[in-house]
């Protein structure tokens, strides 16, 4: 993976998200996101690690995650508008973005919960003698919730090859990490015999290393290993957030999270023309996804209620 291609990614991610915030604006995207402006360095570090046929779970926040993974910015975009032709049929919506042909076994908007489900695949998938390593993404309120504890403790037993990463933005909603969480975020990790490493969560050739070395003592059998990716989510926690006063952080602290822009860090390593071509290449992808999405049919009401409860296969 080039810098140029990881580039490539933050920025897709970046323009993904503005897009989707202006959607949200305007009434085509109902009921809001959570913007992974700011974080989109650790899906791309994290993904360009692994293997087409290594499998990640995401969650609420989950839209950097799917596209880093290679999902068609046209169909996540459709998606989230509840067309026909989004990535779930327009009926996950935001939050459940899945796609099993390339590994995504789906956002989760239950907090803590997708990384029982990676652990799950991933002992499975060795269990059936495949080389497979899983991914799970959660954020620094997952810390807190019993079943990913309960997911490091089968992990580091079973010597499970799933990774760990948790993205530390500093806040669950609008509550600050230090009021949340005893201990430190790592040590829970070692706590179980995992490796557990804090890395740059802005840079996304950092994590790719990380993430890198993590892959490969999975597998080679060694087990999970925790990243924390330390990060600052630029935008609100929703949507909903920007129709609010909600004043849990200064304007200060949030320009100080600017600082360190993850796409300026990468982009700071291309030549302005190399930059300038990534960017243009970008802008037309996802003009063309929005001209895609915004042509698309709305799901008949009256099968509203089709492929809810579908088999996985009937996904594919
Ligand atoms: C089990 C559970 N509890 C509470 C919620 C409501 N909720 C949605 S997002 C969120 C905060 C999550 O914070 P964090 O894990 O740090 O992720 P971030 O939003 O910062 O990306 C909460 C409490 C939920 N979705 N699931
Ligand atoms: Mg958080």
């Amino acid at each position: 993976m080039t810098s140029v291609d990881l580039y490539r990614t933050v920025r897709l991610i970046r323009r993904f998200e503005e897009r989707a915030i202006e959607f949200v604006r305007t009434g085509e995207i109902v009921g809001g996101i959570h913007p992974y402006v700011g974080q989109e360095a650790i899906a791309t570090g994290v993904c360009a690690a692994l293997k087409a046929s290594d499998v990640i779970t995401s969650t609420h926040r989950g839209h950097g995650h799917v596209l880093a993974r290679g999902v068609n910015p046209a169909r996540l975009l459709a998606e989230l508008m509840g067309r026909e032709s989004g990535l779930n049929k327009g009926r996950g919506g935001s939050m459940h973005a899945a796609d099993f042909s390339l590994g995504i076994l789906g956002a989760n908007a239950i907090v803590g919960a997708a990384g029982s489900i990676a652990t799950g695949a991933a002992w499975a998938h060795r269990r059936q003698g495949r080389d497979t390593v899983a991914a799970t993404f959660f954020g620094d309120g997952a810390m807190n919730e019993g079943m990913l504890l309960e997911a490091f403790n089968l992990a580091a037993l079973w010597q499970v090859p799933v990774i760990f990463v948790c993205e530390n933005n500093g806040y669950a909603t609008t509550m600050p990490v230090a009021s949340a969480v005893a201990g430190s975020i790592t040590g829970r990790a070692r706590a179980f015999g995992i490796p557990a490493f804090t890395v740059d969560g802005q840079d996304p050739e950092k994590v790719l290393a990380a993430t890198s070395s993590a892959v490969d003592r999975a597998r080679a059998g060694q087990g999970p290993t925790f990243l924390e990716c330390t990060t600052y989510r630029f935008d609100a926690h929703h949507t909903f957030e920007h129709r609010t006063r909600l004043t849990y952080r200064s304007t200060e602290e949030v320009s100080a999270g600017w600082s360190r822009d993850p796409v300026e860090i990468q982009g700071a390593r291309l030549t302005a023309s190399e930059r300038d071509q990534v960017d243009a290449e970008v802008e037309a992808l996802l003009d063309a996804a929005a001209g895609i999405a915004l042509g698309s049919a709305h799901p008949d009401p009256a099968a509203a209620l089709e492929y809810l409860y579908a088999s996985p296969e009937a996904m594919r």
